[in-house]
């Protein structure tokens, strides 16, 4: 079962992983370098069966991604809280007012200058993807620039896009994870996407970033009249929190059960048309979900 790749990985960070102090002060099992390929082309997606995956709300936030999105208001106003604990943090230190999670997501939906001041994320992925600002000020359109190519020169080796713009890192809630994408088209029409995360939190940040990346990787395949390839998945540092360990081991009590298909439903005529209900996912048939806290 491909979701064994999974399972393997944190099996091994479990028994192999290096236990070291890392920036958030939580602590994790880390391993250096990892890998995981999935087979797409017949509609299967890569959704983790053996605890449940809000995939909804996974796909929301690349829909955030590519409208060019920096600000959690637009998350919020759908329904999406991943992003909060960032800019909670920073307000909760900033302004020393002890205001929990719901009251304070509560202002930056309603209030437009408070969104405005404190829900910025900063220079993150929506910003590089889409306006990637050059040394001229001109603003680079990288997914604009890759579903040209895909269409017009799928032959070419440089259908990539990067969020790891290295003079900006500093004014960034939070450095990308997953930071370049790669594509390649066979020569009977696949596409095939590898993605790159330099940091990847296994429990809960894995689950969210392989299907964020298959919807992505479904999306440009429709738009440049390709279809879904292989997926390649590629980590540097592959970690488990310490806080996070028995739901590791819960989990690999699991059998995996068959992943479900995904499909679009619709053909908006650009790769900036999509909603989250253009999106069908079926035979999702998963174990129960495992709680476990978020490390900031
Ligand atoms: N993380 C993910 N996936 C993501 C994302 C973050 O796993 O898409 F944005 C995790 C990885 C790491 C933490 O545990 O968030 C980021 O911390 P750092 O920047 O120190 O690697």
């Amino acid at each position: 079962h491909p979701e064994g790749q999974y399972l393997d990985l944190m099996r091994h960070i479990l028994e192999n992983g290096d236990e070291r102090v890392d920036r958030t002060g939580v602590g994790t099992r880390s391993v250096f370098g990892a890998t995981a390929r999935f087979d797409l082309s017949d509609g299967t997606a890569p959704i983790i069966t053996t605890k449940r995956v809000y995939w909804k709300t996974s796909i929301k936030e690349m829909l955030w991604f590519l409208k060019g999105g920096t600000n959690i208001q637009d998350l919020l106003r759908d329904n999406v809280r991943i992003w909060s604990d960032w800019p909670l943090a920073t307000y909760r230190r900033e302004t020393g007012e002890d205001i929990d999670q719901d009251a304070f997501e509560r202002r930056i939906v309603e209030d437009d200058d408070f969104a405005a001041r404190w829900g910025e994320l900063g220079p993150v992925y929506g910003k590089q993807w889409r306006r990637w600002a050059g040394p001229d000020g001109q603003e680079h359109d990288q997914i604009a620039q890759l579903v040209t190519t895909l269409k017009d020169n799928p032959s070419s080796r440089r259908m990539l896009f990067h969020a790891w713009n290295v003079a900006e890192l500093g004014e960034m809630a939070l450095p990308p994870c997953h930071m370049v994408y790669q594509y390649h088209v066979t020569s009977d029409g696949r596409l095939n996407c590898l993605m790159f995360q330099r940091s990847v939190d296994v429990l809960l940040g894995l689950p969210f970033n392989l299907v964020g990346a298959t919807a992505l990787q479904m999306m440009l395949a429709q738009q440049a009249d390709l279809l879904p390839g292989e997926f390649v998945w590629m980590a540097g540092d592959a970690h488990l929190y310490l806080n996070h360990l028995d739901q590791a081991r819960e989990q690999l009590t699991r059998e995996p059960r068959h992943f479900p298909k995904m499909r679009l439903v619709r053909r908006p005529d650009s790769i900036d048309g999509y909603r989250i209900d253009d999106f069908e996912v079926e035979g999702y048939d998963p174990h129960a979900a495992i709680k476990a806290d978020v490390a900031v």
